[in-house]
């Protein structure tokens, strides 16, 4: 640039200089992934709750360390394990590992007795979202209920079977998303993945034009009971461990697949790496 005196040149690039700088601030850095709650159940106790039903700690059978939860998936022992959020949450990721035992059973269709299998809800006591296999099925339902906000209720079966295609007796690695949608748009989403997979989706208005938002997680739920029903049997456990709830995903370990165990003999304890 002849036409430029080294004064000018030198302003140039000042200014230059200073538009870098701007377009630098603008670049937002990505945001951290924020851990509400987790709980590896090692200090084989639940203080870590606000409200615990019929949940038991067990140390036979575990994902990590000496301890897991179990709750008796039974339609009598109705259990609760709650986490109070900080504040308002309007997306959330639940990561957790999950065993059925070789023997255990799926609710029955129990002729007008409402007794499910529910796993894990996140709530508010209005708006929740109830991650579940309802009574006489044999596949989990990602059930939105929006409560008094004016959105939508789904409840679409993933098809998937947690007790089918050799799932039974070994640990699982479950991860579950519920993205609320902006106020008045229909771009909220539910996801579920099962080790590293997506198998069932929805999305849709789930909160209508409102701000509701998540403020209570149960890790291990199961409160559709009202009742045993024959032949569902009195002794039928699931368990929990290495839950992790947050505001982005966290994923399973690698090779979690290929590290679990062969189903569970009787009186033996379980313990992945
Ligand atoms: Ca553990």
């Amino acid at each position: 640039m002849p036409f430029l005196t080294r004064r000018r040149k030198k302003g140039l690039v000042s200014v230059l200089l200073a538009l870098f700088a701007l377009t630098a601030v603008e670049i937002e850095p990505t945001a951290a992934n924020t851990i509400f709650f987790e709980d590896d159940f090692e200090t084989c106790n639940y203080s870590k709750y606000a409200d615990v039903a019929f949940n038991q700690i067990d140390r036979t059978i575990s994902h990590s360390g000496q301890c897991s939860s179990k709750i008796g998936g039974n339609g009598i022992d109705f259990g609760k394990l709650i986490v109070r959020l900080p504040g308002s949450q309007a997306e959330l990721w639940f990561r957790a590992f999950v065993l059925f035992p070789s023997n255990f059973q799926l609710p029955v269709n129990s002729g007008g007795v409402h007794v499910g299998i529910h796993l894990w809800r996140f709530s508010n006591l209005d708006i929740q979202l109830d991650f579940n296999v309802p009574a006489g099925t044999d596949t989990i339902q990602l059930f939105h209920w929006p409560g008094s906000t004016g959105g939508e209720a789904v409840a679409p079966s993933t098809g998937f079977n947690p007790i089918a295609g050799g799932r039974r007796g070994r640990w699982q690695c479950w991860e579950v998303h519920s993205r609320l949608n902006q106020p008045g748009q229909k771009d909220g989403l539910v996801e579920f993945f099962a080790d590293g997979n997506l198998v069932g989706s929805v999305s849709g208005s789930l909160r209508g034009n409102s701000t509701a938002s998540y403020t209570l997680v149960d890790v291990q739920s199961n409160i559709g009971g009202a009742g045993a029903v024959p032949p569902w049997p009195r002794d039928n456990w699931w368990y929990i461990d290495d839950v992790v709830v947050s505001t982005g995903r966290v994923g399973c370990p690698p090779n979690v697949t290929d590290n679990t165990p062969p189903n569970p003999p009787g009186g033996l304890r379980i313990n992945v790496p």
